[in-house]
């Protein structure tokens, strides 16, 4: 049996744009059963759609998901690697719809299968924008944002404004909370700040914010997209349909022309965010202060002031400031007042583990940015201190550490180098900063009071980031900031990011208030 082509399917699906449409029936596939697919496959349960769930792993954390999904009603959840290689049939009939998982790539077999035979794909993003307007219940506008670092920070610190202005509001998405989760709140929210991955963007296809926000570019996930033009072309859908206000970096040309190039709604304006003076048309920063020049009438030869730097707390490297004027501009062109602005701000608490202060001994200040698991978070925040005891290395994933080293040269006074996987980072610094002393911690230390046992390896992490710390302190004087901030994932030495983080903050509080170094 043949399964179908785009447009006989398309006519059903395009009449599913709010809850209350016809979803009865519809045979669908869900691929994953993760995060976003058991929140998909939920929802279109409760839709009264016909659902088969897939997943590649079979493990008792996923059957236990399907028994609750067989519960409510699901047709079918096919578990395993071969269950997610051929496209299955839904009550014995092709399925008209595939909802994917963001993670599933577009080369993955299934999904290759379902567009072969013109069977359309959607995100749990498209379904949840599909199914936001429901009766009886206040339908969310989304604030939506993405970018290739800084998403999180700005999706807390947006609904933190967002908050502070009296609505009701929520982080969702790529964030942590499915974007069903957040639409299917039976009170229903005034406000979405929705973070998407370029993932999600990929599998969305109708969104229409209010306003939109493509942080900042850099290389990532090329594996998963094909090509960095893929990468690129995927996070530029994040302003299409937009209609009041598409945001740009008025400092990466790339995230304008994508704003220029967008199919918007007619009115939408472009907004620019810059942490230097803003032009017309943009938020940015005069002095200390995060200023508007954008939503106010007087626009032409005046700004409005927003907050101060400093309400963003003691270490505001200029990423946080570009984040926050980003948060601010989504906010605003909502109607958010600037002091909402500022409270946000003030309130908003960016979670541990990023530029965190841990410390400030004998004019040495001691920083955990353990979450910088790439060189480009890594870069952001070397930028913000100008005289650097940097404490680097770990998983590397294969990226190229000779940019990020030559950019930051100068304010490196020494580097520690901890991870098994750090040859690319010491390559990069003897050939690109030779006179910066380095210092690598041996990968295998154990810890000689944590003799064999399961723990051994993690111990040794601790022990590791333990000498890291120490060898930091040696080195470190007045005005300088350590700073562990080490461009790749931690999963070789400790159980995650913020295992390493808690290992450095540890460990500098091991140190005690022993004497200064004076060198
Ligand atoms: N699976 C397969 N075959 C595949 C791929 C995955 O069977 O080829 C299965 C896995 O066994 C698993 C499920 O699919 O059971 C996982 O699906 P998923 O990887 O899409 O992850 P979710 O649990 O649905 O979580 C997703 C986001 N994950 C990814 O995009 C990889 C979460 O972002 C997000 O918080 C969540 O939806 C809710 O919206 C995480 C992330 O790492 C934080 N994002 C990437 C990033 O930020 O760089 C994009």
């Amino acid at each position: 049996m043949g399964c179908g082509t785009v447009s006989t399917h398309g006519s059903r699906l395009d009449e599913l744009t709010t809850w209350d449409a016809d979803w009865a029936g519809l045979r669908v596939v869900v691929t994953g059963i993760g995060l976003s697919g058991f929140s998909a496959a939920d929802t279109l349960i409760e839709l009264g759609a016909r659902v088969v769930v897939v997943d590649g792993r079979d493990s008792e954390g996923n059957r236990a998901k399907a028994d609750t999904l067989d519960i409510v009603g699901a047709r079918q959840v096919l578990l395993g690697g071969s269950a997610a290689e051929t496209l299955p049939l839904v009550d014995g009939e092709p399925a008209e719809l595939i909802v994917t998982s963001p993670g599933w790539s577009p080369e993955q077999p299934l999904l290759a299968a379902a567009a072969a035979a013109g069977i359309p794909i959607w995100g749990d993003v498209e379904l949840a924008w599909r199914v936001r307007e429901k009766a009886g219940r206040k339908t969310a506008e989304w604030l939506a944002i993405t970018g290739t670092n800084g998403k999180t920070t700005t999706v807390g610190l947006t609904a933190s404004m967002l908050q502070a202005a009296g609505l009701r509001a929520i982080a969702a998405g790529n964030v942590g909370t499915p974007i069903l989760d957040a639409v299917r709140d039976p009170e229903g929210y005034d406000v979405i700040a929705v973070e998407l991955s370029s993932f999600q963007l990929h599998w969305s296809h109708s969104l229409s914010p209010l306003a939109s926000v493509c942080l900042n570019v850099a290389q990532d996930h090329v594996d998963w997209h094909g090509s960095y033009g893929n990468y690129l072309a995927d996070k530029a859908k994040v302003y299409a349909n937009t209609r009041v206000a598409c945001v740009y970096n008025a400092e990466q040309r790339e995230t304008e022309s994508m704003v220029e190039e967008a199919d918007v709604v007619e009115g939408c304006r472009a907004i620019g965010f810059t942490t230097g003076m803003p032009a017309i048309s943009m938020v940015g920063v005069v002095e200390d202060l995060l200023v508007d020049r954008a939503f106010i009438e007087q626009r032409k030869d005046s700004a409005a002031e927003l907050a101060a730097i400093s309400d963003l707390g003691e270490v505001a490297p200029r990423h946080l400031v570009a984040n926050a004027l980003a948060a601010a501009a989504l906010v605003r062109a909502y109607g958010v007042e600037p002091a909402a602005v500022r409270e946000g701000i003030r309130s908003f608490d960016p979670g541990a583990h990023r530029i965190q202060k841990v410390a400030e001994r004998h004019g040495v200040l001691w920083i955990n940015d353990s979450k910088a698991t790439n060189p480009h978070a890594a870069s952001a925040s070397l930028a913000a201190f100008p005289s650097v005891v940097w404490i680097a290395g770990g998983l590397s994933k294969g990226v190229d550490y000779a940019e990020l080293v030559s950019l930051h040269a100068a304010r490196l006074k020494a580097a520690v180098i901890i991870g098994v996987d750090s040859a690319g980072l010491l390559a990069a610094l003897e050939r690109h900063a030779p006179d910066v002393p380095v210092i690598a911690v041996p990968p295998r230390e154990t810890g000689s009071g944590q003799p064999g046992g399961s723990g051994e390896a993690l111990a040794g992490g601790d022990r590791i980031m333990a000498r890291a710390v120490e060898a930091a302190a040696q080195i470190a004087s007045d005005g300088d900031t350590v700073l562990m901030a080490p461009a790749a994932a931690s999963m070789d030495q400790f159980r995650s990011y913020a295992d390493r983080g808690d290992a450095f903050i540890e460990a500098v509080r091991g140190l005690g208030e022993g004497p200064a170094q004076t060198g």
